[in-house]
């Protein structure tokens, strides 16, 4: 089954799904192992693995080596044409709708469609919205966009609605990783309200009772990754899954 299906089929199982995010660059490999077994123990539903820069991390032997531990589905979220890798299962095709940046709105999709093609892995085309959330993350300072400010959801929900018309498959709540605050309640609300398509969410969410606050306002995708950079958290992994998986938790 596509990556794509099987993400509908995991929203409309357990009620949402529930992705971690692994930048190379912040995830040293000899650690990566144990984390990815623990994230399949405690009922994640697949990996996004990308960064805004890569300085360090080696991308295809990173993502080789998370095919090799897991069968969970591993999507490439990537920041830049780099990050593109045939191991891989699929690739959120990123437009940035929010910004008015050329490059990140079709530039760097000419480039990457023909290397996507060639590698053959599945392309999920996705409205990514960058939200304002505190200071400057790296993602809206790579960009060269204003985010949309974080009290105008109406702002949001028409964008969104515009990448539905537009045929895009998702649409993406992003307040960027690392961020002071996770997207307005409000907000999420506001755009799964007025959009058919399914809302991910992701950015600056730490805890579970945020993630569900997310899930009621109408989010179908949760995205986490900088609080588990401190392995001290690694054991909170299931209640966020059994909190985001509302409609049928897995026992751990
Ligand atoms: C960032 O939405 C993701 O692109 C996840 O954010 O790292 O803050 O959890 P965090």
């Amino acid at each position: 089954m596509k990556i794509y299906n099987q993400l509908l089929n995991i929203i409309s199982v357990k009620g949402a799904a529930y992705l971690i995010l692994l930048d190379p660059d912040k995830m040293p490999l000899e650690r990566l192992a144990s984390f990815v077994l623990q994230c399949e123990n405690s009922g994640v539903d697949g990996f996004l693995i990308g960064g805004s820069l890569l300085l360090n991390g080696n991308f295809e032997e990173f993502i080789k080596k998370i095919k090799d531990i897991t069968p969970l589905p591993v999507i490439i979220f990537p920041g830049s044409v780099n990050q593109i890798c045939p191991a891989a299962d699929a690739i959120l095709f990123l437009s940035v709708i929010s910004g008015r940046n050329a490059e990140h709105l079709i530039g760097e999709h000419v480039v990457s469609a023909p290397i996507i093609k060639k590698s053959k892995i599945e392309p999920i085309s996705t409205g990514y919205i960058l939200v304002e959330s505190g200071s400057l993350t790296t993602t809206q300072y790579m960009n060269g966009s204003p985010p949309v400010p974080r009290n105008k959801p109406e702002i949001a929900a028409a964008t969104a609605l515009a990448a539905e018309y537009l045929g895009m498959k998702f649409i993406y709540l992003e307040a960027g990783s690392g961020a002071e605050k996770s997207i307005p309640n409000e907000m999420v609300k506001t755009v799964s309200g007025y959009c058919t398509i399914p809302l991910i969410v992701g950015g600056g969410i730490r805890s579970p009772k945020d993630a569900k606050e997310k899930i009621e306002n109408g989010a179908k995708i949760i995205v986490m990754g900088n609080h588990f950079e401190n392995e001290n958290n690694w054991e909170m992994i299931k209640y966020f899954s059994e909190t985001i998986h509302f409609k049928f938790p897995v026992e751990i």
